[in-house]
C-alpha cells in the first residue's frame, strides 16, 4: 500500500511539502484546488502547478481529495447537467497528469460536522469533538457561528459563501429522501463512468461524517448495508470507496474491520482515524493508537496487510499537539506520529509474514 499525506496547497496549509517529504515512507500528497467552488472546472495550469511543486519533492499526486460535487447533482435537479459535464472535464484533466483516485462525498450541504474544533484533552492537547445533543438541538446557522468563532480556518464545506443560501438549500432537501439521494448518485456515477474508464480513474466515495442524519438531511454512506447498496448501484470497478475508519467508526454499530474485509476489492483509499465514542453518543478524535480510542486500528491494518492492499492510505485527522498552529485536524505532528504508528505495525506484520 502507498502512504500519503493530505496537503491543502501552498499558502493554504501550515505544513510544507519539505516536511511531508521527511515523514518516513510517505510517497505522495493528497491534494485539491480548495479555493474553487464545487462545480467549477479545474484549470489545467493550476493542476500542472501542483504537479510541479510535488515533483520537486518526489511526491506523487495520484490521489485527489476532493473534487466536490455540486449541490444540484445531489438534489437531482436539471441544473445538474452542466455541473456533471464540468465534473467530466475535470476528470479528463486530472487523467492527463496521472491521477488515479478521486475521493469525493455525497453528503447534502455539509462535509464533516463537529461542535468543537479545539476540545481540550486531559493531556493538554486539543482535538475535534462531536457533542451529539448539541447537534440534535442547535440550528445549522448557529453551529456554524459557534465553530467559526474559534478558528481561522473553516470546516470543509462550511465556507461562508456556501452557507449564504443555507435556508433555501435546507428547504429543498425536505422533499429529498434516502432513495432519491441513491438515485441521484447512480445518475451521477453512470454519467461520469466513461470518463473514469477512459482515464483509468477510480471514484472513491467518502463515508458521511458522522454516519447518521443531521439537521434532518438525508445521508446514505453510513453503514455496511448502505455501502453494499451503493457498490451495487453501479457494479463496476470505477465505483469504489474511501474507507474512513473514523467516519464509519463514530457509529458504534459499524464494525469497520468487518466492513474493510468485505469490500476490500473496491477500497481505493484508506483513511486511518481513531475516535473514542462515549456512552451518550458524543465522540472525540484521538491519537491513531488503538488503545486510545474505540476503533481497532491494529485490526484495520492487519486486514489491509493480509489482503496485500495495493492502493493508497493516509492518516486522517490528528490532534493538535506541541503547540502547533494548524488547520483543525490537519497539523503535521500528530498525523506524522500516526504514520509512524502505522509504519511500525506494517513493518512488524511484514517481518512476521517472512518468517
Ligand atoms: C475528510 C473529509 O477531513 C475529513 O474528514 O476525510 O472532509 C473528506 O475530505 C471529504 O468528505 C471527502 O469529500
Ligand atoms: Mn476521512
Amino acid at each position: 500500500m502507498k502512504m500519503t499525506f493530505r496537503w491543502y496547497g501552498k499558502g493554504n496549509d501550515s505544513v510544507k511539502l519539505s516536511y511531508i517529504k521527511q515523514i518516513p515512507n510517505t510517497e505522495g500528497i493528497v491534494w485539491a484546488l480548495h479555493d474553487l467552488a464545487a462545480g467549477e472546472v479545474w484549470p489545467m495550469d493550476r493542476i500542472l502547478a501542483v504537479k510541479k511543486q510535488a515533483d520537486e519533492y518526489g511526491l506523487n499526486i495520484d490521489v485527489v481529495e476532493s473534487v466536490n460535487v455540486h449541490e444540484s447533482i445531489k438534489m437531482g435537479i436539471d441544473e445538474r447537467e452542466v455541473y456533471i459535464d464540468n465534473y467530466i472535464e475535470t476528470i479528463n484533466r486530472l487523467g492527463k497528469v496521472g491521477v488515479k483516485v478521486i475521493c469525493y462525498n455525497f453528503m447534502p450541504v455539509f462535509d464533516w460536522v463537529r461542535t468543537e474544533l479545539f476540545h481540550e484533552m486531559p493531556d493538554g492537547s486539543t482535538a475535534l469533538f462531536f457533542d451529539k445533543h448539541t447537534v440534535e438541538t442547535i440550528k445549522a446557522h448557529d453551529l456554524f457561528e459557534l465553530v467559526s468563532a474559534n478558528s481561522n480556518y473553516t470546516m470543509a464545506g462550511w465556507e461562508p459563501e456556501r452557507l449564504k443560501e443555507l435556508d433555501v438549500v435546507l428547504a429543498t432537501y425536505k422533499d429529498i429522501g434516502v432513495d432519491d439521494l441513491f438515485a441521484n448518485l447512480k445518475y451521477f456515477l453512470e454519467r461520469i463512468g466513461p470518463a473514469c474508464k477512459a482515464n483509468d480513474i477510480k471514484m472513491a466515495i467518502h463515508p458521511d461524517d458522522p454516519p447518521f442524519s443531521i439537521f434532518n438531511l438525508p445521508r446514505i454512506v453510513t453503514s455496511k448495508e448502505n455501502l453494499d447498496r451503493l457498490l451495487k448501484l453501479v457494479d463496476e470497478p470505477y465505483n469504489g470507496l474511501t474507507l474512513c475508519t473514523g467516519s464509519l467508526g463514530s457509529s458504534a454499530s459499524n464494525d469497520v474491520v468487518d466492513i474493510i474485509k468485505t469490500y476490500m476489492d473496491r477500497i481505493y483509499f484508506a483513511h486511518i482515524r481513531n475516535v473514542k465514542i462515549y456512552e451518550n453518543g458524543d465522540f472525540v478524535e484521538t491519537s491513531h493508537r488503538t488503545a486510545d480510542g474505540s476503533i481497532d486500528i491494529l485490526g484495520v491494518l492487519k486486514a489491509y496487510h493480509e489482503a496485500d492492499y495495493q492502493y493508497y492510505i493516509r492518516p486522517d485527522h490528528g490532534r493538535h499537539i506541541w503547540d502547533e498552529v494548524c488547520r483543525p485536524g490537519y497539523g503535521l505532528y500528530d498525523r506524522a506520529l500516526g504514520i509512524m504508528y502505522m509504519n511500525g505495525i506494517l513493518d512488524t506484520l511484514d517481518s512476521l509474514k517472512k518468517k
